[in-house]
């Protein structure tokens, strides 16, 4: 069975420095690049937000960043302005290795915000992932990125449910933790069968 490594959202805005800084992002760069070799295919994934985008807190009259608002598809973190297309926060870490096949960009839509790889905030709007994979044969996908607490646990739970054998690699994560979000990420990827070492 072929395998995959999903590289997530190691992007300038989420190392320090960046507008949504995870502590200590920037390490697990060349973790991962050394991770790299053991795998069949390696998928990036790029948060890609137009600047009129839903979930930047910006973008809501009076609302600060890290407050939470109700969307048509449930609830949504309002985020400060990050990753926004062509700008060098969006644009991935330089030390990181991009000899991978394919980059899956995501939040590119005003209306929903997408954390996870394989589907959209609503849960629904696919990103083609799944077909990817299984038509290159992959079996297996081992996670590695940020925010382990968001984006990463988001896809682990999504590709489990896509009947994909699913590993998150926490030592090549970091995680935002915002009111609870990294034990809620946690329990939510045991519950679906997701193996993180
Ligand atoms: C992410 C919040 C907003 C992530 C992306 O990559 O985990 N978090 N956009
Ligand atoms: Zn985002």
């Amino acid at each position: 069975m072929s395998s995959a490594l999903l590289v997530i959202d190691v992007q300038n805005d989420f190392c320090p420095g960046g507008a949504l800084a995870v502590a200590d992002g920037d390490s697990i760069v060349p973790i991962i690049n050394a991770m790299m070799p053991e795998f069949d295919s390696i998928i990036y994934t790029q948060d890609w937000h137009p600047a009129d985008h839903s979930s930047f807190a910006a973008n809501h009259d009076g609302a600060t960043p890290f407050s939470v608002t109700e969307m048509p598809y449930g609830p949504q973190v309002l985020w400060p302005t990050h990753c926004a297309q062509g700008t060098v926060g969006a644009a991935f870490h330089d030390e990181l290795d991009l000899k991978g096949d394919l980059i899956i960009r995501k939040g590119f839509r005003t209306d929903i915000d997408s954390y996870s790889a394989f589907f959209e905030n609503d849960h629904e709007t696919a990103t083609g992932l799944t077909g990817y994979l299984r038509t290159r044969g992959i079996g297996s996908v081992t996670l590695a990125g940020l925010a382990l607490d968001f984006c990463v646990a988001y896809s682990a739970v999504d590709a489990a449910r896509e009947g994909f054998r699913v590993t998150v690699m926490s030592e090549a994560c970091r995680a935002i933790d915002l009111d609870g979000s990294l034990t809620k990420a946690m329990d939510d990827m045991a519950a679906a069968g997701v193996t993180i070492l």
